[in-house]
This record gives C-alpha cells, structure tokens and sequence, in this order.
C-alpha cells in the first residue's frame, strides 16, 4: 500500500510547515487537509511551499470562504474577514496579486477518497462527515439555504465523524492530542494558536510533530 502523511490545519504557519516537511520520512506521499490560510503569519508562503513540495491539498473551510469572498462584492466577504482573511490580506499588495491565490487554491478538491486493501477506504477530508451522512449529502449541504445546514457540511461540521466503509482522516476542530479510533483521526493540533501541527502516517498509524515556530 502507498506510504502517505497527511498534515492538519496550517494557517499561515510557514515555519512551522517548513519544520515538519523537514522530518517527514522518506517515500511518503504528502497530503494537507486544507486551512493553509488565515489567521496565522503567512499564508502566502504557506500556499507557494505546499505547491513547490507537491503537497496534495483539499479544500478547507477557510480556502471556501476566501473563494466565496475575497471581494468586497461577493457573499462571504464579511465573513472571511471576521474569521483571519484580513490577515491574509496583509500578505498581498494589491487585489491583482490575491487573486494568483485564489486561483491556485480553486482546484482543490473537497475530499480524496483512497481505496485501501481489506476494503475500508481512507478519506481525507477537512471537516469529516458527519455520521449519519451519506458523503453526497455533506457535500450537497455547503449549498444549503441555511446556515446552520451549511455548519453540518464536508467543510464545516463540528459534529461527530463517521462513514461507513472509511477510515476518516480530518482536522477543522483543534484538539489538545491528536485523535485516532478505529474509525477516524483529528490530526488539527491548533498550531496557529500556539501548539503543535501534526501530520499522520499511514499505513503505520503513527503521529509525527512539531511545535509552533511562527
Ligand atoms: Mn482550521
């Protein structure tokens, strides 16, 4: 089975990023669970060092609200500015250069989904699915009319993860100590709020760390 490491919530910690790129072994495949952005220092850099690394990223709720509003005429405007867009605001000089970011973030996909020997897929995803949830549904309710059904969906929920058939490896929700069940795993360790950015490997199951540096 491929080797793979999948690391948690960024928000503009480059250094921090850059620390735990350093220590990641050898011959795995690198995959990043979304928020790059927002928040934290740099999110500029972060964005340039997982595209120079190859790093393989799903979208974030903070990514979906920067394409959702990074204008003052689109919808979430307010919004991403009220949850770290402004931060990342300042890493630009003009709209024109935002927008290289805003492009390059759109193609990420909502979630990946690996087909694993034994039967039980992983997917990686930056809210998880929230159990009792088909994945069509998670997905379908980021369009909802509601915002409290947009808070149940693939990039938002805060419930608790379950799909049938997965292994789910998610972040979104910061958490003290990493956490793995049969089931799934919350690797957002809250480096933008001073701890530690996680990443998993797998197949070993096994947590590598760094400490906040930014
Ligand atoms: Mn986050």
């Amino acid at each position: 089975m491929e080797r793979l490491a999948i690391i948690g919530d960024v928000h503009g910690c480059v250094k921090s990023l850059r620390a735990l790129l350093d220590i990641l072994p050898p011959r795995h495949q690198i995959y990043q669970l979304g928020d790059l952005i927002d928040r934290g220092p740099d999110s500029r850099a972060v964005v340039a060092l997982a595209k120079e690394r190859g790093l393989s990223c799903v979208l974030g709720n903070h990514e979906w609200l920067m394409l959702t509003g990074h204008h003052p005429g689109l919808p979430n405007h307010e919004s991403w500015l009220a949850n770290g867009g402004g931060d990342t605001l300042r890493n630009y000089r003009s709209h024109d250069e935002l927008l290289e970011l805003v492009e390059s973030v759109r193609s990420f996909p909502l979630f990946i989904d690996i087909e694993q020997p034994g039967g039980t897929n992983l997917l990686i995803s930056h809210a998880g699915v929230r159990k009792g949830l088909s994945l069509k549904d998670s997905i379908d309710l980021l369009h909802a009319p509601g915002p409290q059904q947009v808070m149940m969906s693939i990039l938002w929920n805060r419930g608790r993860v379950h799909l049938d058939g997965h292994f789910v490896v998610f972040g979104h929700s910061p958490v003290v100590k990493p956490v793995l069940t049969p089931h799934y795993a919350n690797i957002d360790t809250g480096c933008v709020y001073r701890r530690q950015l996680t990443a998993l490997l797998l197949p070993e199951r096994e947590f590598i760390q760094v400490p906040f540096q930014d």
